[in-house]
C-alpha cells in the first residue's frame, strides 16, 4: 500500500505564505485522492508491490495504455506531493549549506542564481505542472519543469528529484488567485533546506 507522507505540522503552520485552507485541501483531498487512485492503478497494472521510483522509471514496461496513463498520473501525483509536503516542514535551515550548497554553487554559481532559474521555470510552465531541482546520474544538479504530474524519474536512468515547486492552480489559487508569480516568490520562505539536503545526500 502506498501511503501519504505524514506531515509533522498543522494546516495553518505555513501561514502567511501558504494558507491553512489550501494546505488542508491540497493534502487531505488532492494528495489523498492521488494516493488512493495510485493504489487502485497499481493493483490493476500488477505492480502493487513495487516501490514508486521503480514504477515511475519503468512506465514503458506497462503495455496497456490506460493502465500506463493511470500509473503515470497518479504515481506522479503521489510521489510529487510526498516530496512537496516534506520539503516545506516548518523549521530547519533557511538556506542550503554543506555538500548541498557546494553542489548548488558548482551547478548554478550561487543559491540566488538557482532561485532565479527555478522561479523562471515555475512561472513559465504553461498550465499545470512542476518545477524541479534534481540530481543526474553523475550527481550533478540541474533544474527543469514538467507538465501535469510528470516527474524527472521517468526521463531515464539516474534522475533523482530533490526539491520541487507545485504550480498547479490548486497549490495557490485560494490565496493568490491568478498571481502565480507571487506564490512562487513567497514559496522560497517555506523551504526547509535540511530536508532538501537529506534528499540530496540520500543516494
Ligand atoms: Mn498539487
Amino acid at each position: 500500500m502506498f501511503e501519504q507522507v505524514k506531515i509533522p505540522y498543522a494546516y495553518d503552520a505555513l501561514e502567511p505564505y501558504m494558507d491553512a485552507e489550501t494546505v488542508e485541501t491540497h493534502y487531505a483531498k488532492h494528495h489523498a485522492t492521488y494516493t488512493a487512485n495510485l493504489n487502485a492503478a497499481a493493483q490493476e497494472a500488477g505492480v502493487a508491490g513495487k516501490n514508486i521510483e521503480d514504477i515511475l522509471a519503468n512506465l514503458d514496461t506497462v503495455a496497456d495504455e490506460a493502465k500506463r496513463t493511470a500509473l503515470r498520473n497518479n504515481g506522479g501525483g503521489f510521489y510529487n506531493h510526498n516530496l512537496f509536503f516534506s520539503e516545506i516542514a516548518p523549521g530547519g535551515a533557511k538556506e542550503p549549506s554543506g555538500k548541498l550548497k557546494d553542489a548548488i554553487d558548482e551547478a548554478f554559481g550561487s543559491f540566488d542564481e538557482l532561485k532565479k532559474q527555478m522561479t523562471a521555470l515555475a512561472i513559465g510552465q504553461f498550465g499545470s505542472g512542476w518545477a524541479w531541482l534534481s540530481k543526474d546520474a553523475a550527481g550533478k544538479l540541474y533544474v527543469s519543469k514538467s507538465g501535469n504530474q510528470d516527474n524527472p524519474i521517468s526521463l531515464g536512468s539516474g534522475h533523482t528529484p530533490i526539491f520541487t515547486i507545485d504550480v498547479w492552480e490548486h497549490a495557490y489559487y485560494l490565496k493568490y488567485k491568478n498571481l502565480r508569480a507571487s506564490y512562487v516568490e513567497n514559496f522560497w520562505n517555506l523551504v526547509n533546506w535540511d530536508v532538501v539536503a537529506k534528499n540530496y545526500e540520500k543516494l
